[in-house]
């Protein structure tokens, strides 16, 4: 973009986001041709989403990014952010997933709390525990549609935080201990990442508290039924075709798919 030129709208860049995810398409960062806030970013987000939405796409939940040490440092952003996913980003236990749908997709280990009443604004740890109807061990792939998978903050943001697809493993109860599990990332059966869910925020839970938190600063509430991913806990590889993957926690359980051109 040449200095002459006017800034995008943010319905212009929500348009931008939306095609490149809708159609796999790597694009420029926002940020190198026009000024952008992490506020308005959450509008891009908002508005993109809505655009998936209005193809009939459902919301089914909310992811939390950038929650460990090894993800901030693995993108270069060290805030914590959230993003939406809808029922079409779902892959099943055990299926085969194109990556022909993707830009340049990676994989990381994390753990999905099911909703089992709404949630919203500031709560204790105790409260959003309250609020949770069961744990699983999921996997989230995340695909920046930036060049290079490379971004600011308000970059990520306004492309949904990355989000793209995840899978999820059994329901545990509620009441399962989450505060340090082990976890590990298996590409072809041998270990990829190794980490432990106290890498999320110290506690999983914490992620639970900001996700309520943040969504509540957005006007939003957490819906029962809801699936919230509290993070990846340690760095995301990339997703090779003809891969398969696992994702192994500690008391919960493991849940996978393989990777196809
Ligand atoms: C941003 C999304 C981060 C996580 O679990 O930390 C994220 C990215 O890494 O592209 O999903
Ligand atoms: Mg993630």
């Amino acid at each position: 973009m040449t200095e002459s030129q006017a800034p995008s709208s943010l319905s212009e860049l929500a348009a931008i986001a939306d095609e490149a995810a809708r159609t796999a398409t790597a694009i420029p960062q926002f940020t190198h041709s026009q000024p952008l806030g992490v506020e308005d970013a959450y509008a891009i987000q908002a508005q993109s989403f809505a655009r998936r939405m209005a193809r009939g796409e459902r919301m089914v939940g909310i992811k939390m990014g950038l929650t460990s040490r090894a993800k901030m440092i693995q993108v270069g952003v060290d805030e914590v952010i959230w993003g939406r996913l809808s029922d079409a980003m779902r892959v099943v236990d055990g299926a085969e997933v194109a990556l022909s749908r993707y830009v340049h997709p990676r994989l990381e280990p994390e753990i999905a709390f099911l909703m089992g009443a709404p949630l919203s604004g500031k709560v204790s740890g105790a409260e959003a525990l309250a609020a949770v109807a069961g744990v699983a061990a999921a996997g989230e792939i995340i695909d920046s549609r930036f060049e290079n998978f490379s971004f600011a903050l308000p970059d990520v943001v306004a492309d949904n935080s990355s989000s793209s697809g995840f899978v999820v493993g059994k329901w545990n109860d509620r009441s399962t201990s989450i505060q340090n599990l082990g976890m590990v990332l298996e590409e072809d059966g041998r270990p990829a990442q190794i980490g432990s869910s106290a890498a999320i925020l110290g506690d999983p839970v914490r992620s639970l508290v900001e996700a309520s938190r943040m969504v509540g600063e957005a006007g939003l509430v957490l819906q029962e039924g809801w699936i919230v991913l509290a993070g990846g806990a340690t760095a995301a590889i990339p997703l090779q075709a003809g891969s398969s993957y696992r994702i192994v926690v500690e008391d919960l359980g493991s849940v996978g798919f393989s990777a196809q051109a």
